[in-house]
């Protein structure tokens, strides 16, 4: 058999040079980039209607290289989805069963320690878990997951639950007190913690806004909560990732709302860890000279790490009767949250959910990651794909150094691994 080699691309060379734009407001939103000045909803409105969608696409990347050079992050992990019985009943979601509903399953502690060892055979570093609100599965279930999977696989990163879930868990061990429920959030992350959760996913933001909310996602968490956990998350030194499900039933300005909320949540856990505000109140990260935020020797952090901007997969939701996101909006979506969110180090492309060749043009418009191997998948299937959807580290880099970058893997929080076969050691 034949193997296509990818092309041999000289990934030192400059930068495209950007031609000006026809668009004058892309000029200004330049200049303010190029002062460190923090953009605001007007200007993500304007880069929202701009004709000009390459010229969004080349200030993304302007930026993208000033953070991030020629470089460009994955990671060899495995996402496991525990359960799919889910209390909620989403509009927008096609991955929840009732109890007993054809296709409801649940995977028992034994099974999840069995898919940790075979993540760690395979050269996994990461374990991404998430899954439904189950309504009878007890506290302790969470936690034995988690020293199940500490004890078989010590050095596997467990990055689990979103902060949906972690609210789930406070009511579920009597612990989220309305008053108080800060208190309630942060008992659970530090039971999860010591049982071995390492950070929190991104998952579960869906769209800041309480109209959006009420018709798409009534009885998940609003907004305060879902950024309150990811605030004691911080306080506590986890690092967290943070989410936008667009393409669906909200505003443009919802999104701009959603990508301002999250920034703000940012400046406080930065400030938190020493970096000064600049004179409009921001702590922004997009200069070539800002030094990006690292976990300690503990791993220990305690700030947003990336942006994954989610586009929205009709089928089979209660919304299927929507279109969903072009592949132009997908672009310019994902350029806006490199644009609009300063302070996040990282923005993610989740090949799964955009595929890998627009994870490639997205590349190009801001994303420096294209998270990873994944192997099974059951949130959303790209055009009718099973459960297992994998893509090999050669395709990851292949991908990447088609579109002229450097691929790195990466560990969870974004430290080189140097690898030799299915064994690894972070560099530095
Ligand atoms: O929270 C659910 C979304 C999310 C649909 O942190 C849908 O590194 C599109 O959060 N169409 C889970 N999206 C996935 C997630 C994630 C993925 C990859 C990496 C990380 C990270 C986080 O999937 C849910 C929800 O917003 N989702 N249904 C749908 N029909």
């Amino acid at each position: 058999m034949s193997v296509i080699q990818a092309p041999d691309i000289d990934s030192t060379r400059p930068a495209p040079t950007e031609p000006t734009s026809p668009d004058a407001a892309l000029g200004r939103i330049g200049e303010k980039i190029d002062d460190g000045v923090r953009l605001s909803i007007e200007d993500g409105l304007a880069l929202a209607e701009s004709p000009d969608i390459w010229g969004v696409c080349a200030l993304a990347d302007r930026v993208r290289r000033r953070m991030h050079g020629d470089l460009a992050y994955f990671n060899i992990n495995r996402h496991l989805n525990y359960s799919n019985v889910c209390a909620l009943s989403c509009a927008f979601c096609d991955f929840y069963r009732k109890r007993g509903e054809d296709g409801a399953y649940e995977y028992s502690i034994d099974e999840i320690r069995t898919e940790a060892v075979k993540a760690v055979e395979s050269g996994a570093t990461e374990m991404h878990i998430v899954g439904g609100l189950h309504p009878y599965l007890p506290f302790s279930y969470y936690t034995d997951m988690l020293s199940a999977i500490r004890a078989a696989a010590p050095r596997l990163h467990i990055k689990a639950f979103t902060a949906v879930e972690i609210v789930h868990l406070a009511k579920l061990a009597k612990q989220f007190k309305g008053a108080d429920r800060k208190a309630g959030i942060r008992w659970v992350l530090e039971q999860l913690r010591e049982a071995g959760l390492g950070s929190l996913p991104g998952g579960g933001a869906e769209v800041f806004d309480d109209r959006v909310h009420d018709e798409a996602f009534k009885g998940k968490i609003r907004s305060d909560v879902w950024l309150d956990v990811h605030r004691v998350a911080h306080e506590l030194g986890l690092n967290t990732n943070a989410t936008i499900l667009y393409g669906h039933i909200e505003s443009v300005q919802d999104r701009l709302v959603h990508m301002d909320m999250l920034r703000t949540a940012q400046d406080e856990a930065l400030e938190r860890l020493g970096y000064s505000r600049d004179g409009d109140d921001a702590v922004t990260l997009n200069r070539s000279d800002a030094k990006l935020p690292t976990p300690d020797l503990n791993d220990r952090g305690g700030y947003f790490q990336t942006i994954i901007p989610l586009p929205f997969f009709p089928d089979g939701s209660a919304l299927e009767h929507l279109p969903g996101p072009s592949g132009l909006e997908n672009l310019r979506t994902l350029a806006i949250a490199r644009l609009m969110l300063d302070n996040f180090p990282h923005v993610k492309a989740f090949w799964i959910m955009q595929t890998l060749q627009m994870s490639q043009l997205q590349l190009l418009a801001g994303a420096d990651d294209i998270d990873g191997t994944v192997v099974w998948y059951d949130i959303t299937k790209v055009g009718g794909a099973s459960t297992h959807q994998e893509t090999t580290v050669w395709d990851l880099e292949r991908s990447i150094r088609e579109a002229g970058f450097r691929p790195v893997e990466r560990d969870t929080l974004y430290r080189r691994v140097t690898r030799d076969g299915a064994s690894w050691t972070l560099d530095g």
